[in-house]
């Protein structure tokens, strides 16, 4: 057969724009003047695709950019090519990514729950259904706003525990992954939401400092306390022997992993419980005390900014005196029937705004009932 002209192509896409992550199929229409045979090689960015070899390709756009796709034919001793250019932007998060991320941690076991040994024995009691059912209250008043949610709650502790549920450590990676994969840039950012009972609001208000990039739509303060910390976590070196490169992180706590006199706040004489000091990041805090007048642990701190304001500028607070530390957490208690309203009124401030004072924050002695979402 004779071979004297080369081919001619040309190539057609069915998409070359769009929102990552999109497939497009290329398909490369080709014709040799002499009817020799003809074989295809395929590159993107021109770098060779070896999965196709034929008159089509499937290609997969991940990422943002703008990439060229091209095909070269041959009759075995002349070839041609044609490309297409294909741009790709990626406003908007993965669409496996949650609207709502909750992070809840719990407190220390040997209150909540008797009998443990703490710390180590401390676990991940906020997401147990029916009770506390924590987790589930709190996503669910943001599904009734019509968001979808993921919640993951951990226990008091830094590092995780097969039995007993994942730590603070599993909580950082969970919020950098968030961080990276679900909020970014993008224009429709997975908003993140913290909730903590009794020593876990230690450890939710330090993973808030430690990460100060990222942004928290609420933390939930359910009675905040202190007490034993420095026992679990201080005597000894517990907390710092199983924390290592403290250095390397900026969190108020000193080497000694001390959480309860570890921020200065103008102002304020004594220094401050981190659990105490909603940082700039949280946008919103709810704070919730418990009774203190039948004995036992209650939060005795009203919030604060770390400039020393508080009041409107940090949320709300509000005491229950129906109700012990051991219950405020509970789905059916009156200050989770509290939080869940709080949700539902003010949803989420805009995106992007770096304060918010126009929500409608109520303060309250008793517990609302439900109302409708907005
Ligand atoms: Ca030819
Ligand atoms: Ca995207
Ligand atoms: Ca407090």
């Amino acid at each position: 057969m004779a071979n004297d002209g080369p081919p001619v192509v040309s190539l057609r896409a069915d998409q070359v724009s769009g929102e990552a992550t999109f497939t497009t199929t290329f398909r490369a229409i080709a014709s040799d003047p002499d009817g020799n045979p003809l074989t295809y090689a395929w590159s993107v960015d021109g770098a060779t695709d070896p999965s196709a070899a034929g008159t089509t390709a499937s290609v997969t756009f991940e990422e943002a950019g703008t990439y060229l796709v091209a095909v070269r034919v041959s009759d075995g001793v002349h070839s041609a090519s044609a490309s297409v250019r294909v741009d790709v932007r990626d406003e908007y998060r993965p669409t496996d990514a949650p609207d709502v991320l909750v992070i809840g941690f719990a407190g220390r076991c040997g209150v909540a729950f008797v009998q443990c040994m703490p710390p180590g024995e401390n676990r991940d009691y906020l997401g147990d259904a029916p009770q506390p059912g924590t987790m589930e209250a709190i996503a669910g008043a943001f599904e009734q706003l019509g968001y979808t949610t993921a919640a993951v709650d951990f226990r008091a502790h830094v590092d995780d525990d097969l039995a007993r549920g994942f730590g603070y450590r599993a909580a950082s990676d969970l919020v950098e992954h968030a961080r990276d994969e679900w909020i970014r840039d993008f224009l429709d950012p997975t908003r993140v939401v913290l909730v903590a009972h009794s020593h876990g609001t230690q450890f939710m208000s330090l993973l808030a400092f430690d990460h100060p990039e990222v942004r928290y739509e609420y933390g939930v303060y359910l009675d905040a306390v202190c007490e034993l910390w420095d026992f679990d976590h201080v005597e000894g070196g517990w907390f710092a022997a199983r924390y290592g490169a403290q250095a390397n992180y900026p969190r108020p706590l000193d080497v000694t992993g001390r959480a309860c006199d570890a921020i200065s706040v103008p102002s304020l004489i004594a220094d401050q419980h981190i659990g105490d000091v909603v940082p700039w990041n949280v946008a919103r805090a709810l704070e919730v005390q418990s009774n203190r007048l039948l004995g036992g642990v209650a939060d005795l701190r009203d919030n604060h900014r770390p400039d020393g304001s508080s009041g409107a500028q940090t949320g709300i607070a509000t005491e229950f005196f129906d109700e012990a530390h051991t219950t405020v957490h509970r789905a059916d208690s009156e200050a989770m029937n509290w939080v869940v309203d709080m949700i539902l009124v003010n949803g989420f401030a805009v995106v992007g705004a770096t304060s918010d004072h126009s929500v409608i924050l109520q303060q309250r002695s008793t517990a609302p009932s439900r109302s409708p979402a907005p």
